[in-house]
């Protein structure tokens, strides 16, 4: 058996990692998650569910990034073969008003859990994974690769850039096999419905069941490289695949803005998105990342990765998934009056 440590593993690239890996019968998934006063396990509760198989392969445990012993707890009970980092305070937004916090989990989170695997790693072979970010190209100038200059404009982008630094200098140093995958934005139906992708799709199908009146959002122009998280995840497994570590940019190469997502989610279902979309500065940022469009010709050639899913099947997709959600929030609701 292949044991892989997963942090982050509620999120949803930590769900799609981990259906992934459990597909394949030889390895183990343990996850990391933290404590809260409510449940927030519906990305991976059907995990938990499957058969007998999935279920003896499948374990959670309680640690946070911020909690260095907790960390080094769960490394030096589970021995993972490969860990994967994808726990953060992955939202651009919220970094500015949570900075500390957000560098914390996000850039000394990575250091703690890379530190932990270098003291794995006297004892056995381990890889690592760092979930880095196309943020951290800010406002670089399109397309961005391999050789573009970091510009970061946020808390968050910040700590990326100094979590993937770390990354590469634990590699350098302590001869870690350690990657640093730069993944541009990547959606799905379980995306966080704050994100704009999710937030539209869900606005448009509520406003369809006539659930909701508006939606109200902030900069229309900004661009983005948007592909699938479930074709994502198979990207930074590949990494960890290769006989060498080393860093990589996946991406679609395609680049769209968020009027353009409006105007393709809002028409699928037979609705002028201009009719019901109201703006509010809350939603904009202090400073923005205007044009992201990635370089993933490496990935390409040497991981032999690409996107299965494009911007157009991506949107349907989820149109598809929150249109049945918004569907069911109906029925609920007419059904329950008393
Ligand atoms: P996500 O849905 O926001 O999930 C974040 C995960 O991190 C959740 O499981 C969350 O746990 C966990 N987490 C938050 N704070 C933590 C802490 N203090 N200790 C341990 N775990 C913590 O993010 P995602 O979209 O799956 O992204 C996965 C990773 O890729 C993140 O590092 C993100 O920054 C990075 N990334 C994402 C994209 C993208 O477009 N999605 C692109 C590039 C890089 P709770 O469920 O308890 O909150
Ligand atoms: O914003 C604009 C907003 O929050 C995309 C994270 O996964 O990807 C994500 O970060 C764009 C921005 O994603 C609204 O100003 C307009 O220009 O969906 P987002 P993000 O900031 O690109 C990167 C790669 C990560 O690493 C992050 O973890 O959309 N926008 N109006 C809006 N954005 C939001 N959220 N809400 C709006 O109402």
């Amino acid at each position: 058996m292949r044991r892989a440590l997963i942090t982050g593993i509620t999120g949803q690239d930590g769900s799609y990692l981990a259906e992934l890996l459990l597909s394949q019968p030889d390895y183990e998934v343990h996850g990391l998650v933290r404590r809260s006063s409510s449940l927030n396990r519906q990305r991976i509760d059907h995990l938990a569910a499957r058969d007998a198989s999935t279920r003896e392969r499948f374990h959670l445990h309680y640690a946070d990034l911020a909690d260095a012993s907790s960390l080094s707890m769960v490394m030096h009970q589970v021995r993972p073969d490969e860990v994967y980092n994808l726990g953060a305070q992955s939202h651009v937004r919220v970094s500015f008003d949570q900075p500390e916090y957000t560098v914390d989990v996000v850039a000394l989170g990575a250091l703690r859990l890379l530190d932990a695997t270098r003291q794995l790693a006297r004892t056995q072979p381990v890889k690592f994974y760092q979930a880095s970010s196309s943020e951290m190209y800010g406002s670089a100038p399109p397309p961005q690769g391999l050789d573009t200059p970091f510009h970061p404009r946020s808390p968050y982008a910040c700590a990326k850039v100094y979590a993937h630094w770390q990354t590469i200098n634990y590699r350098e140093a302590y001869g870690l096999f350690a990657c640093s995958g730069i993944l541009f934005n990547h959606e799905s139906p379980r995306r966080g419905e704050s994100f704009v992708t999710r937030k539209v799709t869900l606005g448009a199908a509520r406003i369809k069941e006539g659930l909701q009146k508006k939606l109200v959002m902030g900069n229309l122009d900004a661009r983005r490289d948007w592909g699938f998280a479930g074709d994502y995840v198979q990207a930074m497994w590949l990494m960890l695949q290769q006989d060498r570590p080393d860093d990589y940019v996946v991406a679609t190469g395609e680049t769209h803005s968020v009027r353009e997502l409006l105007e393709l989610a809002f028409s699928s279902l037979e609705l002028d998105y201009r009719d019901f979309v109201e703006f509010d500065p809350r939603y904009t940022r202090p400073s923005e990342v205007e044009v992201l469009l990635g370089d993933a010709t490496k990935a390409r050639t040497v991981l032999g990765w690409k996107p299965q899913i494009d911007f157009r099947g991506l949107v349907q997709m989820m149109i598809e998934s929150d249109l049945e959600l918004a569907r069911r929030e109906r029925f609920a609701r007419t059904y329950s009056r008393p």
